[in-house]
């Protein structure tokens, strides 16, 4: 499918909000992409794609993820919001027909991130953080020009504030958010000086 395709049918089942958003990740995509040297079509796509599966229920998402063999931790049970990102990457193979690997991984990982992310992943994990319609998270103008000077210790950055916003929220931890954390701010502090 085309990317003008998918966009109408995203628009036909996804609420406006949820499209506004969508479109807002897709477009600052595009640019981080430009910046990073990375293919902005793929990045455009990618963020076109991320929150495909939004709009299905709890029991419809765990259909979709069992059907096709993927595990699911306890966490991502309990968390249905977890859920939608493994669920949007099979509805992106097999409903919109995406079969590039790279694309539908950093579809899988944008909720979490992941260690050892490839540039279109991290991009698309940053891109959904500071697309311009987001506006609760704290430090978003510091994150959103460190996302243009340095994607890793952006990483880094989102990562600390996502985690401190869940336990201030007394929301389980997943695995791979820990992970991913830990894994970037180990990498900055071996490569680049972090202040906080
Ligand atoms: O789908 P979006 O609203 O655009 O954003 P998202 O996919 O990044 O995240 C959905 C929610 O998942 C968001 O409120 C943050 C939350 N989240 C990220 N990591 C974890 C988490 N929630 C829990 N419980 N545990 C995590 O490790
Ligand atoms: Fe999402
Ligand atoms: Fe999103």
């Amino acid at each position: 499918m085309t990317f003008e395709e998918i966009l109408k049918d995203l628009d036909d089942r996804l609420s406006k909000k949820r499209m506004i958003h969508t479109l807002g990740v897709a477009y600052t995509a595009s640019c981080l992409a430009m910046r990073y040297g990375c293919d902005y079509d793929r990045a455009r796509l990618a963020g076109l794609l991320h929150d495909c599966a939004k709009h299905l229920s709890k029991d419809e998402m765990l259909k979709l993820i069992r059907k096709s063999g993927i595990d699911i931790n306890d966490t991502e049970i309990q968390n249905p919001s977890l859920l939608h990102a493994k669920a949007g990457m099979i509805l992106a193979k097999e409903r919109y027909e995406v079969s590039d690997k790279e694309i539908l991984s950093a579809i899988k990982c944008h909720t979490t991130g992941k260690p050892q992310m490839s540039l279109l992943e991290k991009i698309i994990y940053v891109a959904d953080y500071i697309e311009p319609e987001r506006n609760h998270a704290q430090n978003l103008s510091l994150i959103r020009k460190l996302a243009f000077e340095n994607i890793d210790i952006c990483l880094v950055k989102i990562l600390k504030d996502t985690l401190n916003h869940l336990s201030k929220c007394d929301k389980p931890i997943d695995v791979q958010t820990k992970l991913t954390y830990e894994y970037y701010m180990n990498l900055c502090e071996r490569h680049f000086k972090i202040e906080d």
